[in-house]
């Protein structure tokens, strides 16, 4: 009995212990706040190498999350689950977070190396000052096709998409804005319109491009082009570009209708546990360096102007990815059009897709 006194004891005392451990770990005092941060990104959108590079300099662990819209993205956050120490939310979302009071302002002084964004990019409408958001990659929304599986065919406007002898040959990257907003463009309307006789009116027209849609996915699309097992997309540059250096049978337009201007930029959401360990990684992205390698791995465009000064000429003057001022001039960044218009834009969306297979 005695024996059997002790060997309880034993197991509570070390059960205790273990509890005590790891609640210790989880505290933003123990190890996950002091050497851990949790980055929330979109998918395939980082070169794992960096991040072990920055453990190894820094010995801060990165947790790393993915998300494939800033919808989504915006959910978790709201929810605040999980303690996410940096996130990559595009322009209007970030709008939407700083109303929502889900950001932190960022301490300048800890980030040395924004001086090495080009100008252009920073103080920007959604985030005046940067106070809230650094650079991270720019874009656009546009077509990848491939021309030798077309008999040669190009594309160089939304409306090409709606073609009869196209059934079944599209996908269509998976985000309302994009979808929508494609839709709206090839009606000559704003990717920012709010008039629901618009928005309706786009809805249908995609209804009627779904006989000619493959799929809509998330970032099985780079599979799906590079494979040749389907011949044109609507993308997000970057990806387009990762596609092109794997086959290079393929092209990428921005149709001339018009379409998105897009910025994606590092935040600290109010979940944030390390916030120095946080303004570490931010500022070492921002290096001229890991920020070059970054863009030879994801194929976004940069916004860093030292890190372009690192890359290849064929790859900065590549106006397809690099467009020019006189260029973007004409593009739209989506704008934060509200709670409401959001759900209903999301709602449209829903009731699109409900139309494919
Ligand atoms: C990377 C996704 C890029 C996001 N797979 C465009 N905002």
């Amino acid at each position: 009995m005695k024996k059997l006194i002790q060997f309880f004891s034993t197991v509570f005392l070390v059960s205790f212990a273990l509890m005590f451990l790891v609640n210790y770990l989880n505290t933003s005092e123990g190890y996950a706040g002091r050497n851990t941060i949790t980055v929330f990104n979109w998918g395939d959108y980082i070169d794992p190498e960096l991040i072990k590079q920055f453990e190894k300099e820094t010995g801060i662990k990165v947790i790393l999350e993915t998300f494939d819209s800033n919808e989504a993205m915006l959910v978790k956050i709201q929810q605040g689950g999980t303690a996410y120490d940096v996130a990559i939310p595009s322009e209007y979302a970030i709008e939407k977070m700083k109303e929502e009071d889900l950001l932190i302002k960022l301490d300048h002084s800890k980030l040395p190396n924004l001086k090495n964004i080009d100008e252009r990019f920073l103080d920007l409408p959604f985030d005046p000052g940067n106070e809230y958001s650094v650079p991270y990659f720019w874009g656009t929304v546009g077509i990848v096709y491939n021309p030798d599986m077309l008999g040669g065919r190009e594309f160089d406007s939304w409306n090409d998409l709606w073609a009869d002898d196209l059934k079944n040959q599209i996908v269509l990257v998976d985000g309302a804005r994009e979808v929508i907003g494609f839709a709206l463009n090839s009606l000559h309307y704003s990717l920012n319109d709010t008039n629901k006789a618009h928005l309706e009116e786009a809805k249908n027209k995609l209804i009627r491009l779904q006989p000619n849609i493959k799929a809509i996915v998330g970032d099985e699309i780079k599979m799906l082009m590079v494979n040749e097992e389907a011949p044109v997309a609507v993308v997000w540059s970057g990806d387009a570009t990762d596609m092109m250096w794997e086959n290079d049978k393929l092209d990428y337009v921005v149709p001339k209708e018009g379409s998105n201007l897009w910025f994606d930029n590092m935040v600290i959401p109010k979940t944030a546990k390390n916030i120095d360990g946080a303004h570490k990684f931010i500022n070492f992205m921002l290096d001229a360096e890991v920020a070059a390698q970054n863009t030879e791995y994801v194929g976004y465009a940069t916004p860093n102007k030292a890190a372009m000064e690192l890359l290849p000429d064929e790859v900065v003057n590549d106006e397809r990815f690099y467009p020019p001022p006189e260029l973007t001039d004409k593009l739209e960044v989506y704008e934060n059009l509200g709670q409401e218009m959001l759900s209903y834009y999301n709602e449209l969306y829903l009731e699109f897709k409900m139309h494919t297979k």
